[in-house]
């Protein structure tokens, strides 16, 4: 029998209180733990309202499949409020991550050829690779520096400027220097300014748009100068490239970078690239590099995976010769280990869709148009669908009997992350050199946790050794 959506579990009915109590909790600080709680409270199915916001979750990989299936071919995610807020009230156009209907759609399909076809990713392993050279290359000098052989230090700021200079790499297809010494203090502003916009939306998650450019608080002022700060500089890195390739007329049949296709192309309008391009540039810091982090800080502290890590990875570069795109063919487990570290950090919380028509879950009857968020947190960390989640094992991608709707990352469909291919390929490329190169290691018995920043990320610095080999 079908049970009533009225009928859901869940505190769903006093929508301010709720927040005010979230509030209080200091949860947009601990939204990820706060739904393993109430998953553990209500089972695998409730229904929240948080301010005017409703939403139904699940945690089960079975109805995360019935979800997206039926998701259509213009799905819908939560639209973060301050982020639509910014571009309204500054009067900036909307890139994917922002529209909808057949705006989206239309920009989607150009964007998937340029960013995500197999035809292209090709082209983007010889610029991500010699980033990801370089970073060893300042690895090296660090050590040296120290005379011991090794060096200990908190690599956040290090790698989101590998990450920044990684995406700007197949963006523009130009390198920004910020794996020398001497750091453009402008790119340095940008980094800061995509952690203080990550930062200042959470306090604001659940405020509608149209409310917050009225309030004027101090999180909203700092919200509008850091997105300020974001596309400014963006539209400086782009502005460069257009005149340069109006400059030098004689079309040289290498690759340059997602922008001048985009713009030789001419499938999109000028403001839809900028706008498109800035949110790729933004969203290419703190997503791959946070994870990078946490994939060596698992390593450092599972020594045994380290090892066979490198040594899948010595023998694909001797099986390639050279050959670097046949030797990304060749290491399974390095892939495996992206996906699990994923499952237990991933970026996102949650991954949402607003429901296209009638579906029912788990027994409840849910009607369209209703947020449905799966807990993808609360899901890799649940001995229900993943056993021993404690442990890092990648190993478990390669022999479980069914990977069905669990590797959910970077999302699902037509939605999913834009940036995939280009995020996959600059960690792959990243961890073999590192791999190749060094030992990782960290101090032991040194607990991590999670801190939600609206994305997930560490909630204390971690501590890293890179020791020559
Ligand atoms: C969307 C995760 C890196 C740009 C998303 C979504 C997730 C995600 C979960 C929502 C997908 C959905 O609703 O199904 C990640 C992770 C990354 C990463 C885990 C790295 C480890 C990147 C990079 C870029 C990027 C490097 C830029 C090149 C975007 C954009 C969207 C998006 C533009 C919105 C796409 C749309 O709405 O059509 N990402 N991301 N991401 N990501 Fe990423
Ligand atoms: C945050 O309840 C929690 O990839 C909310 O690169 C639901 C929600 C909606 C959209 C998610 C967001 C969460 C986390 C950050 C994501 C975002 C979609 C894209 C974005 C996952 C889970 C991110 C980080 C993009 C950001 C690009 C931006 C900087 C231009």
């Amino acid at each position: 029998v079908v049970r009533p959506f009225r009928e859901l579990p869940g505190n769903w009915r006093t929508g301010w209180l709720n927040l005010f109590h979230f509030w209080q909790e200091g949860g947009f600080h601990n939204v990820h733990n706060i739904m393993i709680h109430k998953f553990q409270k209500f089972g695998p199915i409730y229904r929240e309202k948080l301010g005017l916001y409703q939403s139904v979750n699940i945690i089960n990989p079975q109805d995360a499949a019935t979800l997206f299936k039926l998701e259509g071919n213009y799905p819908e995610r939560f639209m973060v409020p301050p982020w639509v807020a910014y571009r309204d009230f500054r009067n900036k156009p909307y890139g994917v991550l922002l529209k909808k209907g057949e705006a989206w759609r239309s920009d989607r399909l150009v964007l998937n050829k340029e960013v995500l076809s197999l035809k292209v990713i090709d082209c983007f392993v010889p610029l991500l690779n010699e980033v990801g050279e370089d970073f060893v290359k300042r690895v090296r000098v660090q050590i040296e520096k120290s005379g011991r052989g090794r060096w200990t230090a908190d690599l956040t700021n290090e790698l989101f400027r590998f990450a920044l200079e990684s995406v700007c790499n197949v963006l523009y297809g130009a390198r920004l220097g910020l794996l020398q010494d001497f750091i453009d203090p402008e790119a340095q502003k940008f980094i800061d300014a995509v952690t203080m916009m990550f930062h200042t939306t959470s306090p604001m998650l659940y405020i509608p748009p149209s409310m917050l450019c009225r309030i004027n608080s101090k999180t909203w002022r700092d919200h509008v100068q850091a997105w300020d700060v974001i596309f400014r500089h963006a539209d400086k890195c782009i502005q460069n490239i257009y005149r340069q390739l109006r400059l030098d007329r004689e079309n040289t049949k290498e690759y340059t970078g997602i922008l001048s296709s985009l713009l030789v192309q001419d499938k999109l309008p000028i403001d839809d690239i900028k706008s498109n391009v800035t949110e790729m540039m933004a969203g290419g810091v703190d997503t791959t590099s946070i994870t990078l982090q946490w994939a060596m800080f698992e390593l450092a502290r599972t020594p045994v995976v380290q090892d066979q890590l490198r040594a899948e990875i010595f023998a694909a570069r001797q099986a390639a010769q050279g050959d670097m795109l046949k030797m990304l063919k060749a290491v399974r487990l390095l892939k495996a280990a992206i996906k699990e570290t994923l499952r237990l950090h991933p970026v996102a919380v949650t991954i949402q869709r607003y429901t296209t028509q009638e579906i029912i879950l788990q027994d409840y009857f849910i009607p369209a148009k209703t947020l449905v968020q799966v807990g993808i947190y609360a899901m890799g960390r649940d001995p229900k669908f993943f056993t021993k989640p404690e442990l890092f094992d990648p190993a478990r991608w390669l022999k479980m009997d069914s990977t069905y709707f669990r590797a959910l990352g970077f999302g699902f469909g037509p939605r999913q992350c834009l940036g995939r291919r280009i995020a996959e390929l600059e960690m792959q490329l990243f961890l073999i050199h590192m791999l190749e190169n060094f030992k990782i290691e960290t101090k032991r018995g040194v607990d991590i946790g999670t801190q939600f920043d609206l994305i997930l990320i560490p909630d204390k610095p971690i501590y890293l050794t890179l020791r020559a080999l």
